[in-house]
């Protein structure tokens, strides 16, 4: 088999033809089956992980985005392990044992909440869960919870760190991104965020996190303008240079409103119905606090009722729905799903999802597969020192021929600020990395003429190249001028096939 040429820019076909190599290279040995993983990895979807310190809100998110309730909340034996959430044709569940070993497990859906029976198994024999689930959410992205880190279990911080091979140089993390979710920034969220910081592919790692604000309803106790306030924290953090260098990008997001936006029944609805009819005077005294909420006497509703309707929306969601249904903006569970999802951030993190993950989703695979092989042309070394090195060198020639990875590292010296870009710069680089169409790539709108992409182009060449022959610059920061001005070209050259 050939190498693919100079001008390819299909980064599965390098993947691919590197695989082929080192599968002749290993054939027989047990490293035979890790690179038929790799190869296999790169034709699924995104393997997005989540992550964060513990009850940071990261499974609620996970049903957020899946818009059900897989993922276990709250208490229970489940959260402590790493569990996958991946489209399947059908619905299954499985464990992966800690000694290799794969078993089906059954499952019931409890009031709308996936519940998992671990049978005879307790919680130390699993290493992951396994959820297969006929979901569209699911179609180009795998998700991937994991337990809360430092968590009061140190085992299910252990796990985490393990999944994501946090501070561990010779394994690659199973994830080709993260949504880091954080409550506030601590010292040990930047360091968790550091960690996560891939060193193999040279620099470029901030690429693939994103950080954010989470249950950020709750900021300053719930107020009315408590999202508000988020955005405005999480602004600030992505103008820190210090955040700016960990990740893409901080969005606020409340996961709960999300995840009960997407499920919502009509019964609850109901409720709120009820809720919104108390006199004002009562209502208001009503939501002033949890405690107040849940007064017998305030209501003819039921306590645990109420109890739930807290544990679904929270004080913020239920004063959301209650004005909405006053203000006769909301009357069926329907109108009020949209509202709830609509205030809790989520189509938001789904487009920042797609800008900097899915539309990637080639180069950051095609970046783990690369640090996957590295490790396996390590290992082979040992085994054969001659054909060990001869792979290490083709990955290493793929790494740098290829485009696709040198956009990523344009957007990591970005975003790490070894070049200075202005807001509109930022944004163009964005785009024109971003694996969107044509059109997109080039800024113009869908139905822009040939001409006028290889307008923009050409004009997008010329001033690219001029700053990387500025005589201030470090060859560093050349070459990242030089990549983005190759990336029109690519746009020119693909309006004239
Ligand atoms: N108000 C509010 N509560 C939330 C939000 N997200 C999660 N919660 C609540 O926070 C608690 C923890 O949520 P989980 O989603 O289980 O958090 P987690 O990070 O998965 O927790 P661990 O897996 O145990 O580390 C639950 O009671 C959720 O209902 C949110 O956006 N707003
Ligand atoms: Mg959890």
């Amino acid at each position: 088999m050939s190498a693919p040429g100079p001008a390819s820019h299909n980064v599965a076909e390098r993947v691919n033809y590197l695989c082929d190599q080192a599968m002749v290279a290993v054939h027989g040995t047990p490293l035979a089956d890790q690179i038929t993983a790799i190869r296999q990895r790169m034709s699924e979807p995104l393997r997005v992980a989540i992550a964060g310190r513990v009850k940071a809100g990261k499974s609620t998110l996970l049903n957020g985005l899946v818009g059900e309730r897989l993922a276990p909340t709250d208490a229970g034996e489940c959260t402590k392990v790493v569990s996958w959430y991946r489209q399947g044709f059908g619905y299954e569940v499985r464990a992966t044992l800690t000694n290799g070993e794969s078993r089906e497990l059954r499952f019931r859906r409890d009031d709308g909440r996936l519940d998992i029976n671990l049978g005879r198994f307790n919680i130390e024999e699993i290493d992951r869960i396994d959820v297969a689930w006929p979901s569209s959410n699911l179609a180009r992205v795998t998700l991937i919870d994991t337990p809360g880190l430092a968590s009061l279990t140190r085992a299910a911080s252990v796990r985490t760190h393990d999944f994501l091979a946090l501070g561990n140089e010779d394994r690659q993390s199973e994830a080709d991104a993260v949504l880091y979710l954080m409550r506030h920034m601590h010292r040990r969220d930047a360091e968790f965020l550091e960690a996560f910081f891939d060193e193999s592919l040279a620099n470029t790692s901030p690429v693939n996190a994103i950080a954010v604000l989470s249950r950020a309803d709750e900021i300053g106790a719930g107020r009315p303008d408590a999202l508000d306030s988020a955005a405005h924290i999480a602004n600030r953090y992505s103008d820190d240079e210090r955040i700016r260098a960990l990740c893409v990008s901080v969005r606020p997001v409340a996961g709960l409103l999300a995840e009960t936006g997407a499920t919502l029944e009509e019964h609850e609805a109901a409720s709120l119905r009820a809720l919104a009819g108390i006199e004002e005077t009562e209502l208001q005294s009503m939501l002033l606090s949890v405690d107040r909420f849940l007064k017998p006497e305030t209501s003819d509703l039921l306590v645990e009722t109420r109890q739930d309707l807290l544990g679904r929306l929270g004080l913020f969601g239920v004063r959301l729905a209650i004005r909405k249904i006053q203000a006769g903006e909301a009357v069926s569970a329907v109108d009020l799903s949209r509202i709830l999802i609509d205030a809790s951030g989520l189509e938001e993190l789904r487009a920042l999802l797609e800008q900097h993950f899915t539309a990637r989703a080639l180069a950051l695979k095609g970046r783990s597969a690369l640090a996957s092989l590295r490790n396996c042309a390590n290992d082979l070394i040992q085994l054969d020192r001659n054909t060990g090195r001869r792979l290490l060198g083709e990955i290493e020639q793929v790494e740098s021929a290829t485009h696709a990875f040198a956009e990523l590292r344009l957007l990591h010296m970005m975003l790490t600020a070894q070049i200075r870009l202005s807001d509109d710069e930022q944004a163009e680089v964005n785009r024109l990395t971003g694996g969107g169409t044509l059109e997109q790539r080039a800024g113009l709108d869908p139905d822009a003429t040939d001409e006028q992409i290889q307008q923009v182009a050409l004009a997008g060449i010329a001033r690219w190249r001029q700053r990387a022959s500025s005589p201030l610059l470090d060859r560093n920061q050349a070459d990242a001028f030089e990549i983005a001005a190759r990336s029109y070209e690519g746009i020119y050259a693909g309006v004239a096939r």
